[in-house]
């Protein structure tokens, strides 16, 4: 008998459906949140019997049962753990312990990619088309690099299987990976799918009025309240302001804060770590505690959200030669324009200030961290043209 601990998230239950491919009736799968996972391990321990061999994926364990795992392995128990987060590398010390967060060739690993391997390894699963190409979604969606690629089929599965219960994904999977030659949604699934997409779209345009900004830290953080679709959320509101470092998003209900960013000088689980959470470089989160409370919701409560940059202009476009015109909540103007390939300057209320700046962006991101400015609609621009010209 097997009996696999893993996540509960897309990862962990890609792991869950291959170890049922390869194991059939003979494994029994358990998904656990972060926190319930070490009094699995705990029970398995005091209950499970003997000879059943324990499979951890996607999670790690604590220290007292890092050591109570050891001792079982000592006394000739069968484990085995299979991880990609950096912070459970340590765990690479024990003869029980796989953590790879990068392969041989510099690819990100996810906990479905290592077991997939290990189970073609130990010859208890034979690789085919369907199953690598869902192991290849589950990896780059869980990597973030589904976002580097655009590869929407990755982000379409990680929403249906939020869409539907485990068990039911479970299913539905295991029956394709092992019946189809190529892995693909049904039709009824498509419908689905795009129905969730036009409900996750209005969600980001109403979220996108409420997003205020301050510097937490070091850092300039923007800050959101939401419930659901916290990736496509974190990710539309990270490109559609630039200058912020990272997006958090409060759950309050869940007391949970999540951190989103699309910036690669930014490291996420580094954030996360100094309020007691952690993750990924890209996504993390942590517990609302009084500290985080404090600095996320108290103190940035007055602030009036960012307004956001007309959408439709043909004349008021970002990076133009002609400059490009923003406004701020007390009225005054700023023109960002070029002054050489190498400088861009910028007119407050038509008149020059001393700072310049290296590119578009760097310019852009000053007026918004400092005015919290937003690009005016064409109107206001051609009326400042105007009367620019009617002056000279
Ligand atoms: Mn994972």
């Amino acid at each position: 008998m097997y009996k696999l601990l893993t996540h509960n998230d897309l990862d962990g239950v890609g792991c869950g459906i291959l170890a049922k491919l390869a194991f059939g009736n003979e494994v029994k799968v358990r998904y656990n949140s972060i926190s319930s996972l070490d009094r699995e391990v705990e029970w398995f321990l005091e209950n499970d019997e003997k000879e059943t061999f324990l499979i951890i994926t996607d999670l790690s364990v604590n220290e007292a049962n890092e050591k109570r795992l050891q001792a079982f392995y000592e006394d000739k128990g069968k484990v085995q753990l299979i991880d990609h987060h950096k912070t459970s590398l340590s765990l690479n010390d024990y003869e029980w312990g796989h953590v790879v967060v990068e392969d041989e060739e510099g690819k990100l690993t996810s906990a479905t990619s290592l077991l997939y391997e290990y189970l073609i390894k130990h010859q208890q699963l034979n690789p085919t088309n369907a199953v690598t190409e869902f192991v290849e979604l589950v990896r780059q969606y869980d990597t973030w690099e589904w976002e580097k690629n655009n590869n929407q089929y990755a982000r379409r599965l990680n929403a249906l299987f939020y869409l539907i219960s485990i068990e039911e994904f479970e299913e539905k999977m295991i029956q394709r990976l092992q019946l189809d030659d190529f892995f693909s949604f049904d039709e009824f699934e498509k419908k689905l799918l795009d129905m969730e997409d036009e409900k996750i779209e209005r969600y980001i345009r109403r979220k996108r009025r409420e997003l205020v900004q301050s510097p937490i830290g070091d850092h300039f953080a923007g800050i959101v309240y939401a419930e659901s679709y916290h990736s496509e959320l974190g990710n539309e509101l990270g490109k559609e302001y630039p200058h912020l470092d990272y997006i958090a998003i409060i759950n309050i209900g869940g007391k949970r804060l999540g951190f989103r960013t699309i910036h690669d000088h930014i490291d996420l689980s580094e954030i996360a770590g100094n309020f007691g959470g952690g993750g990924h470089a890209k996504a993390s989160g942590c517990t609302l505690t009084d500290e985080t409370y404090k600095q996320f919701v108290t103190d940035t409560f007055h602030l009036e959200p960012l307004r956001e940059d007309a959408k439709h202009n043909r004349f008021n476009l970002k990076r133009s030669s002609f400059g490009s015109l923003y406004q701020d909540r007390a009225d005054n103007l700023f023109l960002l324009y070029p002054l050489n390939e190498q400088e861009w300057a910028m007119n407050e209320n038509k008149v020059q200030i001393e700072k310049t700046f290296a590119s578009f962006e760097e310019g852009e991101s000053y007026l918004k961290r400092t005015y919290a400015a937003w690009l005016v609609k064409d109107e206001i621009f051609v009326n400042y043209l105007i009367s620019e010209v009617k002056n000279r």
